[in-house]
């Protein structure tokens, strides 16, 4: 049984009936209004929104950001004006003309939600799974704070919706596996099975057993009419009271439920249903047709009676966090208000040799000391990697306060998992793995560029250099591919100094995340400049006439370049480039005093594409326009001429071309 505490409505006097048929008629008319949008999912799970809402949800509609507030994911997103609907009934700062505006530029009401803690939504949804897999991070950093802080300053719950689509999706299997493993009792999904999906009927390609499947995975399962309030009621009343496991509610509805000729179709999923059928509609629930966007005042009234619990818990929140013992408090803050870090690094000396996974991991134990919120790992790859704060414990439902999360050979969830923990608040995460499987993590980091999510990709083995393992290990297009995704910043250092301060400038940005590309093999530490990867490049060696521009692990290819360059007298400058976004953002006059107006050669271990804006028409790009080969990194350097003298050689053949 759910603790005592929640909110019970009378059920007597239909008003709860009046709020669902509501936000079915909100839904029906903004579709309508916007002739475009998913009317069927609202309809069809609208019974179950009210009944978590009114009942169960702990969030105060006038601190919507307030930490300890449960979370609500909405993963079967195209349902967007359910959340809206829900938010503005509620009292949440969103507006009926927001409502009206739905899916219109410059409203707060997207096709799609995104994330905007400030009127309550959660996060970015719309691909499918996302959510799920996300909200399995917000979980995880409920029980990790929990066990840190006290259950008298973190005492919330995960809630979601999630639908067929999110269950065919693979990474809800990742994900489901995961927070089964890790025990998430406060993870409660609720399950739209309407047995439809866009193309028809889930019969077509979806026939798993989805009760046995979670219960393999370890999860708490029900099975429930989702249009009966009471039993929606009493599933999460059971789902509650449970902590040893994660729990799904797999709910039977109808999709478009209460529109005469609409409901049980496909069509209903993502059309509007037309006027005459939301008319049909309307009169069956013995709602006013006329005009749309209608609310009754009881029903205003019924959602504010029900939202003052989530507001008294809210003061005895802020009550205990003002009690809460010195200690406490301050790790609190430290967490809630990180302040700037700067990094000292163990010290390198120029010309010792280290990978820079390496180096990273050389700077693990500092970064922990000095962002505790700090936390992650990867998926089954820690020794290579180089990824572990503390190797003497892992994070289990044993070990809840453990900063090192074992992801399993789950990159995608892990991705996602990583994007939960940072948009819940008071973390600091990153997620690592090979940079060739950065593909399979993708989704989950294009949400984080789009949440402006500030989780840390930490990604090694970087090119061609791995060497033995071959052409399926060695990233190749990766690099172009990731620096095209707008607010991601690629960092890819080129020694042990500009690793640390790569490390540096991703703990430190709160608006967006940072991908860190890292080598496997050992690189000469240079007499780099930490200050210059903060502004993305930066001249390492003076020269006037030939620019060698390079990145990572080819950076000291062209210093060897230079040196046999200078023999023949020609004087070449080397621009170390770790960071494209940061370059960009520079001023003209630096990016041009930069980058200089000699002849300009850009050198980097993957395709070329994109370079030209580098170089110019005129310039040459020395790169890697097909797929690796399994051998050992020196004989590759060799074939495909990434050493000092073959550069030297392209760069002496260009200039007297
Ligand atoms: C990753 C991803 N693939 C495809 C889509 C397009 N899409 C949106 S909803 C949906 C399936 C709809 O079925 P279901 O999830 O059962 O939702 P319902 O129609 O029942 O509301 C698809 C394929 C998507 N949003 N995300
Ligand atoms: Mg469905």
């Amino acid at each position: 049984m759910a603790g005592p505490g929640y909110p019970r409505p009378s059920m007597s006097n239909g008003i709860e009936r009046l709020a669902v048929n509501t936000v079915r008629a909100l839904a029906m008319d903004a579709v309508q209004k916007a002739n475009s949008g998913h009317p069927g999912m609202p309809m069809g799970m609208a019974d179950i929104a009210v009944t978590l809402w009114s009942r169960f949800l702990k969030v105060d509609p006038t601190a919507p950001d307030w930490p300890d507030r449960d979370r609500f994911v909405l993963s079967n997103g195209h349902g967007s004006m359910l959340l809206y609907s829900m938010l503005h009934l509620c009292g949440f700062p969103l507006t009926m003309d927001d409502i009206r505006g739905f899916r219109q530029w410059g409203s707060h009401t997207a096709g799609h939600p995104e994330i905007d803690h400030g009127l309550g939504i959660e996060m970015t949804t719309g691909p499918l799974g996302q959510g799920f897999a996300t909200g399995v991070g917000m979980a995880i950093a409920e029980a990790h704070l929990r066990a840190r802080l006290g259950e008298d300053l973190v005492d919330h719950r995960t809630f979601g919706f999630v639908s067929d689509g999110d269950l065919m999706e693979g990474v809800s299997a990742e994900a489901g596996s995961l927070a089964g493993r890790f025990h998430l009792g406060r993870l409660i999904y609720l399950y739209d099975d309407n047995e439809i999906s866009i193309d028809g009927s889930t019969d077509i390609t979806f026939s798993e057993d989805v009760v046995k499947r979670f219960e393999a995975q370890g999860w708490h399962t029900q099975d429930i009419d989702g249009h009966d309030l009471e039993a929606i009621a009493e599933a999460l009343e059971a789902a509650i009271g449970l902590e040893d496991r994660p729990s799904l509610v797999v709910c039977h509805t109808h999709i478009a439920h209460g529109a005469p000729n609409a409901q049980g179709t496909a069509a209903s999923h993502g059309s509007p249903l037309g006027d005459e059928e939301v008319r049909l509609a309307k009169e069956a629930m013995g709602y006013p047709i006329d005009p749309p966007f209608h609310v009754e005042p009881e029903v205003y009234a019924f959602f504010e009676s029900a939202m003052a619990w989530g507001k008294e818990e809210r003061s005895r929140w802020e009550k205990r966090l003002e009690a809460a013992d010195n200690e406490e408090r301050r790790l609190w803050d430290q967490l809630h208000s990180p302040a700037r870090v700067r990094l000292d690094g163990p010290g390198f000396t120029v010309g010792d040799k280290l990978a820079t996974r390496s180096a990273s991991g050389m700077v693990f134990a500092e970064i922990a000391e000095k962002v505790p919120g700090f936390i992650g790992g990867s998926a089954d790859l820690v020794a290579s990697t180089k990824t572990v704060i503390d190797s003497s414990s892992r994070f289990s439902e044993a070990n809840p306060e453990s900063r090192d999360i074992p992801f399993g050979v789950r990159e995608h969830a892990m991705g996602c998992v990583t994007n939960g923990l940072a948009v819940h608040g008071g973390l600091k995460p990153y997620a690592a793995t090979f940079f060739v499987f950065s593909d399979y993590m993708r989704p989950a980091v294009r949400l984080s560029a789009l949440m402006r999510a500030p989780s840390i990709w930490v990604w090694t083995h970087d090119s061609v250099f791995l060497g033995e393992d071959g052409p399926t290990h060695q990233p190749i297009e990766h690099l172009a591919s990731l620096r095209a995704m707008p607010h991601l910043w690629v960092i890819r250092p080129a020694d042990a100094n500009e690793t640390v301060a790569a490390w540096e400038i991703a703990l430190n940005r709160s608006d967006g995340p940072v991908g860190l590309v890292l080598t496997r093999q050992d690189l000469p530490v240079l007499a780099t400049d930490r200050e210059g990867v903060a502004r993305g490049g930066y001249i390492l060696r003076e020269g006037s006439d030939v620019t060698l521009i390079a990145t990572g692990s080819e950076v000291h290819v062209a210093m060897e370049a230079a040196d046999a360059l200078a023999r023949d007298d020609i004087s070449a400058r080397v621009v170390s480039l770790p960071c494209w976004e940061l370059f960009k953002a520079q001023e003209e006059e630096y990016r041009t005093q930069v980058l200089g107006t000699a002849p300009r050669l850009a050198i980097e271990a993957a395709v070329s594409f994109g370079w030209e804006r580098m170089v110019g028409d005129d310039g040459l790009i020395l790169g890697i326009d097909d797929f690796g080969a399994s051998a050992p990194d020196t004989v590759i350097a060799e074939k495909l001429g990434f050493t000092g003298p073959a550069v030297a050689a392209r760069v002496r053949d260009h200039l007297t071309r």
